[in-house]
């Protein structure tokens, strides 16, 4: 007989064993992709009813994984089990597939509407015939009806109606990739979520969950490629002895509909292929990046393409041989040319000789070659000029090459947005620059219509995005970062949809869909890049963070081998005034911009503040928009950035028990650092500049804490990423 202590005991036990697997569901790891039962009666009902039989027809790679993606999601979401089967017998019925491979999906007639979705896109729609009441998911390709049901799911996820479905759907821009600065090493570089998620020793034969369970939630936001490898490249993994591991990833990708690509050393032909030379006019070089090639597609044969990084710190390139950066992206160009390749080739160059002004570089070296690349390369454009700073005004590149394809190259990895431990929701930045207008046609030449294509009719688009991913089980290290991976991937399948609604559905897939949650936590995802940009880099300050590392303040950094690698040059504070002159008075690189742009930022009163010290150098009492002057706007800024920390920990913490414990601890303590780090910021900074305007900090402001050879003499070591 069990007696009351041991019915205690096991009660006590069960307890235990229910909270620990609860806590360990909740690490993170399944991203925005839960698929715990809906609690909400009557959406249940709604979907069990729709949803009760599932019916693909036909089999592939890709059905096989649309099947198991509904069998798992909907067993979750819905808490029964999900048949999938070939033939409707039920009469509500969820049917997936193409014309060409479903005679179901055929006999619903939706051939014309299909026309207008192109290859990847794909229908929803609610739909009765021959006395059943169809929801389906329909496309021309089976990579389409994959997007259809993950849009379909997060429709689920998000709990809206489904019954009289009307979806038609696809993507604005065609390549949409991943940037992994990986190394062979499996460190990563600007990578602060643990190594590399390429276990390169344990390949070809071991193919790890994630690699898969990687696949499927880029594919679920639309995602079509990724670079295995770092641009600081190694020709080592275009040999055989790599090409057949990273032919294994490849093939564990494809069903997903995510093409590889990799990473091409300009020098390989001399490192890997023995010749004496890499010029790209050279007939030799010529050969033996065509045979290379050709070997690649023997491995993958629908390998994606090469991105080059060519003449920029330190990477070998054309120039090196007094060539051209459309000779050296042709030559590639042409090999891939007969297999279906492109080349990605980087504007992101600065060569050795410092110049006047770095900003100005990438549109002076490319600007000229407009024109002159083979109709398979693409020009891969920083979103700004300098590198992925808290806020830059759009690439003057954009806008400016109408005949060559631009490619936006977003940072999701947070290099100098507080990297792994700072919350900065990363989409009103993104979309922030695609807002921009160039003025290339006319007011309303936005970069997102360069990107996409509009503007100009490129033959080919496309977007990157500098992944954050690594092997914290959590995928990103902060829990928010996920939010940066996910927005990338849904603006670069629609840049118009709004920062707000990506953040309402990844709160709600990801943690919740109390309504208070969510407007508070969207509320504070809002603002917080905006905070960053206030603690770190206010009015248009840029580039005065830490030496290398590049975490924490560095306002001080100078001699360095590269003027352009020092703060001062950037800030070029003075007794009299701070602030880069980029106008007609300085570098003027604001001559890169359309003339209409030129006179909006020409003058410090029509420039928007947020690029004041970007464009012009001010004096300290230059009076600023809210009437206070320059020193004191800087000051108030610094500060109003650790308040908005404040002010996110404190909506943070009134959210316990709202969400599990062990995501709300997490975020609770990275928050606390965020907010050592924001004053950090905020008091360096402000004691730094105060040596030159010699201006009180206002009284009703916080005081630094300490001195500012305390803040300068702190040299964090072993930062991650470098
Ligand atoms: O942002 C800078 C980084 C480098 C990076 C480089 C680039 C891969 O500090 O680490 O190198 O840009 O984009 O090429």
């Amino acid at each position: 007989m069990i007696g009351k202590k041991s019915i205690y005991s096991l009660l006590l036990l069960f307890v235990f064993l229910s909270t620990q697997t609860t806590a360990w569901a909740e690490d993170g790891y399944r991203l925005w992709q839960r698929y715990d039962l809906l609690q909400d009666k009557g959406t249940l009902k709604q979907y069990r009813q729709a949803l009760g039989e599932v019916v693909v027809q036909g089999s592939s790679p890709t059905l096989t994984v649309v099947k198991e993606e509904l069998q798992m999601a909907l067993g979750g979401l819905l808490g029964q089990p999900v048949q999938v089967t070939d033939q409707a017998r039920k009469k509500d019925v969820l049917v997936a597939g193409t014309p060409a491979t479903s005679p179901l999906i055929k006999s619903l007639g939706l051939d014309e509407q299909l026309k207008s979705v192109g290859k990847e896109g794909f229908l929803l729609v609610s739909r009765k015939s021959g006395g059943k009441r169809y929801t389906a998911i329909a496309a021309n390709s089976e990579v389409g009806v994959l997007y259809g049901t993950f849009h379909l799911l997060r429709m689920l996820q998000t709990k809206q109606d489904i019954s009289q479905l009307q979806v038609s759907n696809s993507p604005k821009i065609q390549h949409r990739i991943l940037n992994h600065w990986d190394n062979l090493d499996r460190t990563v570089e600007r990578g602060y979520a643990g190594f590399s998620l390429w276990d390169w020793h344990k390949l070809p034969e071991y193919i790890d969950q994630r690699y898969l369970d990687y696949a499927r939630a880029n594919a679920s936001i639309g995602i079509n490629g990724t670079v295995l490898t770092n641009v600081n490249a190694n020709s080592l993994v275009l040999t055989p002895e790599y090409l057949v591991k990273v032919k294994a990833l490849a093939d564990a990708f494809r069903p997903y509909g995510i093409k590889v690509y990799l990473t091409a050393r300009f020098s390989s032909p001399i490192e890997i292929g023995k010749l004496k030379t890499a010029d790209p006019l050279n007939d030799e070089v010529k050969a033996w990046w065509q045979k290379k090639v050709n070997e690649i597609y023997t491995y993958i044969p629908d390998f994606g393409g090469f991105l080059v990084k060519a003449n920029s710190e330190g990477q070998p390139g054309p120039q090196n041989y007094k060539r051209t950066h459309a000779d050296g992206a042709n030559m590639l160009a042409d090999a891939l040319a007969p297999k279906g390749g492109i080349v990605m080739w980087r504007a992101f160059v600065y060569d050795n000789n410092v110049p006047e002004d770095r900003a100005k570089q990438a549109y002076t070296e490319f600007k000229p070659l407009d024109g002159t690349f083979r109709s398979n390369v693409m020009v891969q454009v920083k979103n700004g000029a300098i590198d992925f700073q808290p806020r830059e005004p759009f690439h003057p590149l954009f806008g400016a090459m109408p005949k060559t394809p631009l490619m936006m190259e977003f940072q999701i990895t947070q290099e100098y947005l507080g990297q792994g431990t700072n919350l900065a929701y990363l989409a009103p930045m993104f979309k922030e620059t695609l807002a921009g207008d160039t003025y290339a046609n006319g007011k309303g030449s936005s970069v997102a219509k360069v990107i996409d294509g509009s503007l100009h009719n490129y033959s080919q688009t496309g977007i990157a995005g500098v992944s954050n991913i690594g092997t914290d089980r959590n995928w990103t290290s902060h829990p928010f970062g996920q939010a940066n991976w996910y927005a990338f991937g849904r603006l670069a399948w629609d840049h118009a949809l709004s920062s707000e609604d990506i953040a309402d559905e990844w709160i709600k897939m990801t943690f919740s869909h109390d309504p208070t949650f969510v407007s508070k936590v969207k509320q504070m995802m809002m603002g917080s890049r905006e905070a960053v940009v206030n603690y770190m880099t206010p009015l248009g300050l840029h580039h005065i963070m830490g030496w290398n590392h590049h975490y924490g303040p560095g306002p001080w950094i100078k001699d360095k081998p590269r003027a352009d690698w020092t703060s001062v040059y950037y800030h070029r504070a003075t007794e009299k005034g701070i602030g880069f002159d980029r106008t007609k008075t300085g570098s003027n690189a604001l001559a890169q911009y359309a003339p209409q742009v030129q006179a909006q930022w020409e003058n410090p009163a029509t420039c928007p503040e947020e690029f004041l010290l970007w464009f012009h150098h001010l004096p300290w009492d230059y009076k600023t928009k809210s009437g206070r002057e320059l020193w004191n706007e800087l000051c108030y800024r610094y500060s109003g950035g650790v308040d908005s920390v404040r002010a996110m920990q404190k909506t943070w913490n009134g959210l316990q028990g709202q969400v599990d414990q062990e995501r709300f601890k997490q975020v609770q303590m990275l928050l606390s650092m965020q907010e050592k780090d924001a004053k950090l910021w905020r008091d360096a900074c402000l004691l730094y500049f105060q040596t030159f305007s010699k201006r009180p900090i206002p009284q009703e402001l916080e005081k630094p804490a300490n001195t500012l050879d305390y803040y300068m003499s702190l040299d964090p070591k072993f930062v991650p990423g470098i």
